[in-house]
């Protein structure tokens, strides 16, 4: 099946929600309180480029961004113990006849914003996700199973409630469009099969994404919190929906210079176990088949680097280039399951 095949529909009513949303906030521009401008813009004005939906926009300007990002999963766990491979598959053990060894996510996201005020904020983001995961069997066979294609297209409206000359608060309401697909497949020991819901790229489901982002600036000192959700709404069309998910971050960093800014944040994620099932995996077969071991609890630590670059500079003038990477410090899962060894994530952002 292709890898760029979208539900149009969904991605249709999406567009018409948000164009709608941003007509009704436009007629609304009062004596609102303004964003940053752009004219005096800094490296630590954004937060670590792992953050989404961080900054306002002036009104009329419009900004591209490009992101990768990679996530290394190696080795298994259940709450905060690690299990070896053997007692995974160890009928006397944890009884899986096949398990995860290691997994890769990669990530190619672009994102637009649009501020039709100087309050309000547009912003979609549309993700290209490949996945890489393998295996081992009681056997003793090894195998990978792969899939890609675009994931779940996230539109949010960013709301200016608060701003003065140190810092800003504003709301975040998103909604997660079911673009993704939950039918990956892939050749595995047992033939070409459904492959496990951490495989598939979408959740299936609309997925509200509200959340609250304070941001504040000092001279050469930025720093901010974000709390998000993820709450998925309903069923898809395989009769299950993936857990609801918190995110809480906070993050400071200097700008020693006036090209780069350096961070640091923690990441809180609360990620629930999946209600009900899709009929066409077995739960007794590998871990990832079983809804009731994709939950957990993460806290990552992370360490980023904004670079700004000179408004004189041809073409590039005011670019953005920003690198982070995060490590779990603590990691408690419904396992067995993967846990995250590191995640990096390079951008690059750009306004006009
Ligand atoms: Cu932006």
């Amino acid at each position: 099946m292709s890898p760029w095949r979208l539900n149009r529909s969904a991605l249709g009513l999406a567009s018409a929600l948000f164009l709608a949303a941003a007509t009704a906030s436009a007629a609304e521009d009062g004596p609102a309180p303004a964003s940053k401008s752009h004219s005096s813009s800094h490296p630590g004005d954004h937060a670590p480029i792992g953050v989404m939906g961080d900054h306002l926009h002036e009104k009329g300007e419009v900004m591209l961004s490009y992101r990768y990002m990679r996530m290394r999963m190696d080795g298994n766990r259940d709450g905060t113990n690690d299990l070896t491979i053997a007692e995974i598959l160890d009928p006397a053990g944890e009884n899986f006849p096949v398990t995860p060894t290691d997994m890769d996510m990669q990530m190619h996201m672009l994102g637009i914003m649009y501020a039709p005020t100087d309050r309000l904020t547009l912003m979609g983001m549309i993700p290209y996700i490949k996945f890489e995961m393998d295996h081992e069997t009681r056997m003793g066979t090894r195998f990978t199973t792969e899939s890609e294609g675009v994931g779940d297209v996230k539109l949010t409206a960013l709301y200016g409630l608060f701003r003065d000359e140190l810092h800003g608060v504003h709301l975040n309401a998103g909604v997660s469009v079911p673009s993704g697909s939950i039918n990956e497949r892939d050749e595995t020991p047992m033939g070409r099969v459904r492959l496990p819901y951490p495989m598939q790229t979408g959740s299936g489901t609309w997925d509200l994404l509200p959340g609250l982002t304070y941001t504040g600036q000092a001279d050469w000192l930025s720093w901010g919190a974000q709390a998000l959700g993820t709450i998925r709404l309903g069923r898809n069309d395989l009769s299950y929906r993936l857990g609801h998910r918190y995110d809480l971050t906070a993050w400071g960093a200097v700008s020693p210079l006036s090209f780069a800014s350096f961070g640091l944040r923690l990441h809180w994620e609360d990620f629930a176990d999946i209600s009900g099932d899709d009929d066409g995996l077995n739960p007794a077969m590998v871990p990832t088949a079983d809804p009731n071991r994709r939950g957990g609890e993460r806290l990552n630590g992370g360490v980023s680097m904004n670079l700004l670059a000179p408004e004189s500079w041809p073409v590039v003038g005011g670019h953005r280039l920003a690198i982070e990477s995060l490590w779990p410090l603590y990691q408690s899962l419904d396992g067995p399951q993967l846990e995250v060894d590191w995640n990096v994530i390079v951008g690059w952002q750009a306004a006009f």
